[in-house]
């Protein structure tokens, strides 16, 4: 008797193993950067960030031209993606609320796919670090997670831009940006991730592999560094008194973490904590991030399951390079909101397709609930985008609804951002003809209407903000 499970497993293995039956469910992979910003060749050429790994990525599917996040701060966007909840419906305002808390019911996007026999590896930041983190004990969002690990620069940091002890708090690793060329926490994460897709399969696979740059510390290698000459680096344009017509609450958000841009702006010009060297070394790191797109995606070609594997990748928010006076997100303008979203799906998606409706990343998990054909969930804010992966001109009614902190929304449609905040006042641009967002419209009369088509996608409900859910955030190890 005690034979027979052998006897039946080798009855299956030979029914199915060496007939290499691809599982009948589409593989997943899910790639994560963090911070990338619209500011890349993957939306113009013309941009000074070279991402030809995004590019090539795009061409084999859909690029969304017009994909928001949900909130500019890693937590509540990669809580909002992960749950597919918006912040307004979850709590999860910010970096120091703990999801997993505020939202003890939710099942993770990758979760659901492990509920539903897939087999999940998780790798790098995929949800915030810190207090946010993926192991939840008793309901893990992966089977099987290498858990993000902070870069290692060698003690001192690489130059900590040139600040010394008495000029905190730029004076710190989290702060930190120069040439690297020790190896790096995403090649590590990259490398696993390659080890899991050289094991065969089990059941269909979710893969999840999250790259930390072009977050700070901003660090590439001497390679990378050639491709942007410091002299050479392009800056952001920067209209004097450009808030001047934005409300204070407005000036309050591009405020927070003030010391960074008050710093660089105050550094004597070309020295390591200059202006100009932090933004060429924010472009040489989301190269970085580009580099290892690029390696994920070759080591799944030679896998030879891209025919049946579905490519998302996603930035959870984007980054301002000294513009509206911040040098961090946190704010509800486009560069702080809009990002990197493509959408690989075989047999679905066109190759080098191009959709420009709104869309928001809350729609991620809707969507690869239907590509994988999963039981429908009707617990999920986001729409699913299979009729414009299908037709990217489909009439899409939605606009992206964006959120920083309870009460303060951006809804942004293919013309519009429109932006309330919590005490009333309120922002308009028309990105036909002010893409950097430098005309506030909205005491116009003749916009009335335009406001008032908005304002009717703001959120009626809005759940409290929670009291601090965890112990402070930790500042000084880059835990922000
Ligand atoms: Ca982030
Ligand atoms: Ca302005």
């Amino acid at each position: 008797m005690k034979l027979k499970p052998i006897l039946l497993a080798c009855m299956f293995s030979s029914a199915i193993g060496p007939m290499k039956r691809a599982p009948e469910k589409p593989n997943i992979l899910f790639i994560a950067i963090d911070d990338m910003n619209d500011w890349t060749t993957l939306f113009d050429k013309s941009n000074p960030i070279k991402t030809p790994n995004l590019e090539r990525l795009a061409s084999r599917g859909m690029f969304f031209s017009k994909a928001y996040c949900a909130a500019p701060a890693s937590c509540p966007s990669r809580a909002a993606i992960m749950t597919g909840i918006y912040p307004h419906n979850s709590g999860v305002y910010d970096n120091n609320n703990a999801w997993a808390k505020l939202m003890p019911n939710a099942v993770t996007l990758s979760r659901y796919f492990m509920l539903n026999g897939y087999e999940t590896y998780g790798a790098g930041k995929i949800f915030h670090h810190g207090i946010t983190r993926a192991d939840i004990p008793d309901k893990p969002a992966f089977e099987h997670l290498r858990p993000f690990v902070n870069d290692r620069p060698p003690a001192g940091g690489i130059n900590l831009n040139g600040y010394t002890e008495k000029e905190k708090p730029l004076n710190n690793l989290a702060y930190d940006w120069g040439q690297y060329d020790g190896k790096m926490v995403d090649e590590e994460m990259i490398e696993w991730c390659e080890k899991v897709m050289d094991t065969p399969l089990q059941r269909p696979r979710f893969l999840a592999a999250g790259i930390f740059k072009p977050h700070l510390p901003f660090y590439a290698d001497a390679e990378t560094f050639k491709r942007y000459p410091f002299d050479e680096t392009l800056l952001p344009q920067m209209p004097a008194n450009d808030l001047d017509d934005v409300p204070e609450i407005a000036r309050q958000m591009a405020n927070r973490e003030h010391f960074i841009i008050e710093n660089v702006m105050k550094a004597e010009p070309g020295s390591p904590g200059s202006y100009i060297r932090m933004v060429q070394c924010y472009q040489a790191a989301a190269d970085f991030a580009d580099q290892m797109v690029g390696r994920i995606i070759k080591k799944l070609d030679e896998s030879g399951r891209a025919d049946n594997t579905i490519i998302v990748l996603w930035s959870d928010n984007g980054y301002h390079l000294g513009d509206k006076g911040s040098a961090v997100k946190f704010t509800l303008w486009e560069k702080s909101t809009h990002i990197p979203f493509i959408i690989v799906a075989p047999g679905v998606t066109k190759p080098g397709s191009r959709c420009d409706r709104p869309v928001s990343l809350l729609d991620i998990y809707p969507t690869l609930i239907e590509l994988a054909n999963l039981p429908k969930k009707d617990d999920l804010d986001g729409l699913s985008l299979v009729p414009l992966l299908k037709n990217p001109d489909t009439e899409w009614e939605r606009p992206a609804i964006m959120t920083m902190g309870r009460g303060n929304h951006a809804i942004r449609t293919e013309r519009w951002r429109y932006i309330h905040y919590s005490d009333g006042t309120e922002e308009l641009y028309d990105h036909e003809k002010d893409p950097w967002e430098w005309t506030n419209l909205a005491a116009k009369p003749e916009y009335a209407k335009v406001i008032a088509q908005h304002k009717k996608w703001l959120p009626v409900y809005e759940k409290p903000s929670s009291p601090q859910s965890e112990k402070k955030i930790i500042r000084d190890g880059a835990y922000f």
